[in-house]
């Protein structure tokens, strides 16, 4: 048996990633009957997590990642420390503060744009990434 799927939380300090998981982890969404033959309700038997009575459970493991700011990557705010936790995610998702009121360090701002968020923390993850094949990789 494979192991749970594990999705981190990755984003700036003070960007909402434990808010996020706090949220994530309390969720009663329900798979909706389906109008066919048979209801999706009778034919809900998956092969992975739980099915009951139309509520499909898909068991995943989240990790909340520490805040991440730029230069994390060479080791700013402890930054590779944080991304060294990302090595097992099998997929990140990015918390973004779209409210334009915190930095890049998560610090108190305004008029900020958070575009930039998303550039920024996808670069310190593939430069991090490279530096450690690089570093790995005798040539
Ligand atoms: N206005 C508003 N505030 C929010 C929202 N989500 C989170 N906050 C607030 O933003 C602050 C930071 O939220 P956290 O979830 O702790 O952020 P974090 O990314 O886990 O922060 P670090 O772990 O320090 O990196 C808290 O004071 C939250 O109450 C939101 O959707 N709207
Ligand atoms: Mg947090």
């Amino acid at each position: 048996m494979p192991r749970d799927p594990l999705i981190a939380l990755v984003g700036k300090p003070s960007s909402g990633k434990s808010t996020t998981l706090n949220s994530l982890t309390d969720a009663t969404s329900k798979v909706v009957p389906n109008v066919g033959d048979k209801p999706l309700v009778e034919r809900c038997k998956p092969n992975y997590g739980v099915c009951n009575n139309g509520t499909r459970s898909v068991p995943i493991e989240l990790l909340d990642v520490a805040g991440l700011v730029p230069g994390a990557h060479m080791g700013k705010g402890l930054g590779n420390r944080f991304l060294d936790d990302l090595r097992h995610a099998d997929a990140l998702i990015h918390v973004v503060d779209v409210s334009g009121t915190t930095d890049a360090e998560g610090k108190a701002t305004r008029g900020y744009d958070p575009s930039v968020d998303i550039e920024w923390l996808r670069s310190e993850i593939v430069r991090w990434i490279q530096g450690n094949l690089m570093e790995k990789w005798c040539v």
